[in-house]
């Protein structure tokens, strides 16, 4: 006799409803352990600062104080605008009383925020982008948060956070939100990346995709074509082959986060290389370049400094930059050979 009621009817779309983020985490991990438990929790209120980022950035236009600039300028000399600094506490308030992260560093705080309450109970890290492309927020177009999670070594008893001066390969889970059309999650804890995408009404992310595999080759090539003269000769000779040859198209939104889902969704190439002014490039490594670089090798892909693969740069300070190229492994390769032509020449 069947088990289910004779009116039951299959509905692949409510199974899929019934997919949430913190379902899926539990399911990835396969494991009751203490750390799983853990991980899972980070993730949910990773979850929850992008729920709350994302109400925030929908009504922006109508709330008072919400956009424009503070007239600060954060450690990099960047101003810093009233939506970076919401996002940056978002984060902050998370996981505060969360006993989960003893650390939070960002792009928004010289320093680590510790919270000395929750070690050694949570020793993770976060490090996070709480806006990444924030001059896109006053025009109302596609920005992004960006994730990573690292186990802390050692006591850090005197706060220099010399531990997280390691390569990429050391992160535990990373990912991104990227508040587009709709708010997506793309995540990984290294088994896979799997995309989720917010259902305002129910306020769950819910599975879109599982394991996604970038293509090996796609025709997008993003870069700010604006550098060119602050360029290497190599990365100049590189675009003329692009302009060249019929089967590349420029995509280049300002918003990191954007740009690197389309390529991860359709293959092809971001890259942010060194300038006359920046020779290390733009894009930080701890908290932009390294956790999207992860991301993207869990999804097949590839990503390198030009010259190293980007995950093995060992960082000197927390802020430090990265010549970034990102994104399908044909793709990336054609700019290495460019660079390595380049430094032939030499
Ligand atoms: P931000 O995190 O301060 O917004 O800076 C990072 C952003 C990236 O999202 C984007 O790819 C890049 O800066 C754009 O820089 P540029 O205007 O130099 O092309
Ligand atoms: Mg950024």
């Amino acid at each position: 006799m069947s088990e289910r009621p004779t009116d039951f009817v299959e509905s692949p779309s409510l199974d899929r409803d019934c997919t949430t983020l913190s379902r899926h985490i539990l399911q990835q991990l396969q494991s009751y352990e203490g750390s799983a438990q853990d991980i899972s929790a980070i993730m949910n209120r990773i979850a929850l600062a992008g729920k709350l980022i994302a109400r925030r950035l929908s009504r922006a236009g109508l709330v008072e104080g919400a956009l424009g600039f503070t007239g600060e300028e954060n450690v990099q000399g960047e101003s810093v605008k009233r939506m970076d600094l919401y996002a940056n506490d978002v984060f902050i308030s998370v996981f505060k009383q969360s006993g989960l992260v003893c650390r939070l560093a960002s792009e928004e705080m010289e320093k680590p925020y510790y919270i000395p309450e929750n070690c050694p109970v949570g020793r993770y890290t976060l490090l996070y982008d709480p806006i990444d492309g924030s001059s896109n927020v006053d025009i109302n177009l596609t920005v992004g948060a960006i994730f990573s999670l690292r186990q802390q070594e050692g006591d850090d008893l005197d706060h220099t956070a010399q531990d997280l001066l390691q390569n990429g390969r050391k992160q535990i889970a990373a990912g991104y939100i990227l508040f587009g059309v709709s708010t997506m999650l793309v995540y990984s804890i290294g088994n896979g990346v799997h995309s989720f995408t917010l259902d305002p009404s129910l306020g769950e992310f819910i599975l879109a995709e599982e394991n996604i595999q970038i293509p090996q080759h796609g025709a997008i090539y993003s870069v700010n074509e604006g550098n060119f003269w602050q360029w290497d000769e190599s990365i100049r000779e590189y675009i003329r082959y692009m302009h060249r040859h019929d089967g590349y198209t420029a995509r280049y939104s300002g918003a990191l986060v954007g740009d690197l889902h389309r390529i991860l969704m359709q293959g092809g190439v971001f890259l942010y290389p060194g300038t006359t002014k920046k020779p290390e490039g733009k894009l930080r490594l701890l908290y932009e370049t390294a956790p999207l670089a992860w991301l993207v090798e869990q999804a097949g892909g590839k990503a390198s400094t030009g010259t190293t693969p980007l995950l093995d740069v060992v960082p000197t300070y927390l802020h430090q930059r990265t010549p970034a190229i990102i994104g399908s492994v044909e793709d990336v390769e054609l700019v290495e050979s460019f660079i390595r032509e380049g430094n032939r020449q030499e």
